[in-house]
């Protein structure tokens, strides 16, 4: 694109992951015209960025792909439980060629603002690379964790070695085999990358917060009998899908913790622990989440699973998690994470203990010792959920800014639309079920919602959509009283924004359930959208 000319198109997509993808393609068929600006160089989004080794998702992958597609579903086999970034980059690499989508794509064109004008009713962005475009409508892929956050430590300028984060893993081939590694942060991301170069690495130091409830993956290659039986129920799974609160293959048991006898439940604990991904943590009791003792029980079961597989007993304790309730951060899948401290050059550091002071030159100080490293690498996370578009300026009717408005309360009307910002939708925003989802099923929900909305303002007639205050508002309320039931806002983690040093305390995701979030968007269409402001 010549970048003095402003081009203008009915839509504007900002990134090309599953959301910008499912963008494109349901645009082009709606007869709309689209450009997507996308900051890396291919598509994938989280799994164009995410090639840390041992990346890969904890969704079973019959269950992640895209539904709307039989072509694609038809053609596809996945080759593992769980799949492999590679795969899984192949997989929608292979979408973007099944459908051309690249040619509405551009590449290395990072937005660094988006302008709404009122006189025409258009959104003005603009990328870092200089391209400039015009559309009535401005759609965010941006993904819910995809600003990646490095601590600012004392020092860090000054180390010689190399540093980097796990989302921006070196393109060409690393070799750890015969070097001095430090690992900061041991969340769902560090906990699979540390598994994973522990098999290949010269010396290895884990610095640890907190520890966590690692469950384990128990991946395993897909037999052909299991791709029959999963290409035969297809729908079915997806359906069911759609029916639980998370859009994954669990549903809660209907039963309550203290329903059933001690003996009873100790036996359940031990099934469901036997179950791949996520079964120990969405089809447990249905109270786990809510009732302090009932959770205490499965957090201790789980404890002792911790200690029966780490040698050392001091490591071992290091490892167990006891600051917080299991589930109320998201419990990280691990398969080989424990047996790793057993090896004689894996080393673990707890830094609630001793806290890192600085880096130094040769590596990094902590209150009670000085460490030596080749490389650093950073687990430490993502500024969740508002992170990436606080990144980009973002200015509404009258040009005020999202970054302000979400700095005083991080909120969206259904998670997908901020009054002041007419004609801009959001998917994985704030209180968006998608942020606590298995993230394609959710994410096509909201895709399908806002392109449908689109249509349906130009078969009556509209240009100008934003949520009522009164509807944004009384949204958060529930997302909020939603949370507050669970025992997930008594803690700090990426949910709670309070991972990121300075950014307001708040619940960011939506616990409400997907269906009812699904079922809360439909009867707004039904009822002509009207919680929207219409002209
Ligand atoms: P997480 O889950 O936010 O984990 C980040 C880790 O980094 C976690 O262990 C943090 O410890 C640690 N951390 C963060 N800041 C620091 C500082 N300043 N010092 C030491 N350690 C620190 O990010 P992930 O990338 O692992 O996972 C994000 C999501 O991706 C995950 O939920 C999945 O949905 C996929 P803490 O626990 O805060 O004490």
């Amino acid at each position: 694109m010549d970048s003095k000319d402003t081009q203008e198109f009915d839509a504007i997509v900002v990134g090309a992951g599953i959301a910008g993808m499912y963008f494109v393609y349901r645009l082009r068929k709606l007869g709309f015209t689209v450009r997507a600006f996308e900051a890396g160089t291919g598509v994938g989004g989280t799994w164009y960025w995410n090639r840390y080794p041992g990346a890969r998702f904890d969704s079973e992958s019959y269950s992640y792909g895209y539904s709307w597609s039989q072509e694609i579903l038809d053609e596809w086999e996945w080759t593992e439980h769980f799949s492999p970034q590679t795969e899984t980059l192949r997989y929608l690499n292979l979408v973007a060629d099944k459908f051309d989508l690249r040619k509405d794509i551009e590449f290395n064109a990072r937005v660094s603002s988006a302008v709404y004008d009122s006189n025409d009713r258009s959104w003005c962005v603009e990328t870092e690379s200089g391209s400039c475009a015009k559309a009535s409508f401005l759609l965010h892929g941006t993904g819910c964790l995809s600003a990646p956050f490095v601590p600012e430590f004392k020092g860090l300028d000054s180390f010689k070695g190399k540093t980097w984060h796990t989302s921006d893993w070196p393109r060409e081939p690393v070799d750890l085999s015969d070097k001095r590694v430090g690992v900061i942060g041991t969340g769902a991301t560090g906990v699979q990358m540390i598994t994973e170069i522990a098999k290949n690495v010269g010396d290895l130091t884990v610095f640890q917060r907190t520890a966590n409830y690692n469950k384990p993956l128990r991946n395993s290659l897909i037999t052909e009998e299991e791709q029959r039986d999963f290409k035969a129920r297809q729908s079915e799974i997806f359906e069911k899908c759609k029916q639980s609160f998370g859009g994954f293959i669990y549903q809660f048991d209907e039963r309550s913790t203290f329903d059933v006898s001690s003996e009873e439940r100790q036996e359940f604990y031990e099934e469901l622990w036997k179950g791949k991904g996520f079964a120990f943590w969405l089809s447990g009791f249905n109270d786990v989440l809510t009732n302090e003792a009932a959770n205490e029980e499965v957090s201790e079961f789980i404890r002792k699973k911790i200690q029966e597989r780490v040698d050392d007993p001091e490591v071992a304790e290091m490892l167990t998690p006891r600051d917080h309730p299991f589930g109320t951060k998201r419990p990280p899948m691990e398969s080989g994470y424990y047996e790793a401290f057993n090896q004689s050059n894996v080393h673990l550091v707890d830094l609630k203990s001793t806290p890192i002071e600085c880096f130094t030159e040769k590596g990094i100080k902590t209150s009670s010792s000085a460490y030596e490293f080749d490389v650093v690498i950073f687990a430490t996370g993502f500024d969740g959920v508002t992170g990436a578009l606080n990144r980009i300026d973002i200015r509404g009717e009258g040009g005020s800014s999202l970054k302000d408005k979400w700095d005083e309360l991080p909120t969206a009307y259904l998670g997908m639309c901020a009054v002041g910002f007419p004609n801009m939708f959001i998917t994985g925003g704030p209180h968006n079920t998608s942020s606590f989802c298995n993230i394609p099923r959710c994410l096509e929900q909201n895709v399908e919602w806002i392109t449908d909305c689109m249509s349906w303002m130009r078969e009556h007639g509209y240009t100008r959509l934003e949520a009522k205050q009164a509807a944004e508002d009384s949204w958060a309320e529930h997302a909020l009283e939603s949370a507050d039931k669970t025992l997930l806002t008594n803690i700090d983690s990426w949910f709670m924004g309070s991972n990121i040093p300075g950014k307001k305390r708040v619940f960011l995701n939506y616990v409400g359930g997907a269906p009812y979030h699904r079922q809360v968007c439909d009867e707004v269409a039904q009822n002509g959208y009207d919680t929207f402001d219409l002209d």
